[in-house]
């Protein structure tokens, strides 16, 4: 069965970032498993579980760090899975995806608005705040806050090099919210004016440290050295079970050319342009996570993920356990 134009046409605006933000990534793609199950026609239940997991990978390869996207693939795949095994016919198996995508796409929904809720409540009126990027959770807390009532003002950085930034001045100038723009270099030189700085997450580590757009390391950096707290605004399909076995959170290097011209790159000879896209923020230089279910200290990350994941995580442990024993350099 042919995969339906529109899956790649999803798979290609994640990939360019059309379509960007960490919660927007995973419900597109949760989208485009439940279109890929739409439309499947020609063929039985052994090859509608083939058809989905090439549509799972094609989405899958998309980016690498927003650890929401292989979260939401999974969250769909595993209740596909458990059907498939328990023998359900191929209508029962189309159902189970859809059903499964719109769930997780409300619940992701429904998580940003409640970080918002519970985020506001460290909000105080007169607060200045800095934000990074365009993270849908950490706005949502500042809209919520300036909703009920406080008076906040709001600096937000430009992000280079895709300007994210203008999103939220944007964003927050149309909710009526005293915003400024700066420069990414400017934010140790407007600490001192700042109470709290609140971003969101790609991805977050057992350990508590946190994935997120590149300059929020720099940002948790000056913040820690001007006392000023900092908060990540994270949904908890953006926690990495894979991190609870070692594995490493993949930091996307994108094209030069989101950096320089091609014009100025022609005009260089033994110039290397790198484009992290993302950095890690060590759980030391960050005050809170708040999540949908609360905010937590960020050592307290691994809790989430054995409350969110704890099947998958055994599961995880087993296999990773079995390859340490297979290896030759296991020692007894
Ligand atoms: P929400 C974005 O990455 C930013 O790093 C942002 O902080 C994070 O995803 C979370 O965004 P990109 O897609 O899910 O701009 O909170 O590369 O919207």
């Amino acid at each position: 069965m042919k995969i339906p134009q529109e899956v790649y046409s999803i798979a290609e605006d994640i990939k360019t970032m059309r379509i960007r933000g960490a919660s927007r990534i995973a419900r597109a793609a949760a989208n485009a498993l439940k279109i890929a199950a739409q439309q499947f026609k020609e063929g039985n239940r052994n090859d509608f579980y083939k058809y989905i997991i090439r549509v799972s990978e094609i989405l899958r390869n998309t980016r690498p760090t927003a650890v929401s996207l292989p979260n939401a693939i999974s969250y769909v795949l595993s209740r596909f899975k458990r059907e498939y095994d328990r023998g359900s016919d191929l209508e029962e198996l189309k159902n189970v995806i859809i059903t499964a995508a719109d769930n997780f796409i409300k619940y992701s929904k429904n998580a940003t608005k409640k970080i918002g809720e519970i985020g506001a409540r460290r909000i105080v009126n007169g607060d200045t705040i800095l934000t990074h990027c365009n993270s849908a959770a950490a706005l949502s807390v500042i809209i919520t806050a300036f909703k009920e009532g406080k008076d906040i003002k709001v600096f937000a950085t430009e992000t280079r090099p895709r300007y994210q930034g203008y999103i939220t001045v944007r964003v927050l100038s149309r909710e009526g919210i005293d915003v400024t723009l700066i420069p990414d270099s400017a934010v140790r030189f407007i600490m001192k004016k700042i109470d709290k700085v609140i971003v969101g997450a790609d991805a977050v580590a057992a350990n508590g440290a946190v994935v997120n757009k590149i300059g929020t390391s720099l940002i948790a950096l000056a913040a820690h050295e001007a006392r000023v707290n900092f908060f990540v605004a994270a949904e908890t399909y953006k926690f990495s079970p894979m991190t609870v076995i070692g594995e490493v959170i993949e930091i996307e290097e994108r094209s030069p050319l989101e950096v320089v011209s091609e014009d100025f790159l022609k005009s260089v000879k033994h110039v290397i342009i790198r484009n992290p896209a993302f950095d890690v923020t060590p759980p030391e230089y960050i005050d809170a996570i708040i999540t949908e279910k609360g905010l937590i200290p960020p050592q307290a990350a691994i809790i989430v993920l054995k409350e969110e994941y704890g099947y998958a995580l055994e599961d995880l442990m087993t296999k990773a356990i079995a390859r340490v024993e297979e290896s030759e350099e296991f020692l007894i």
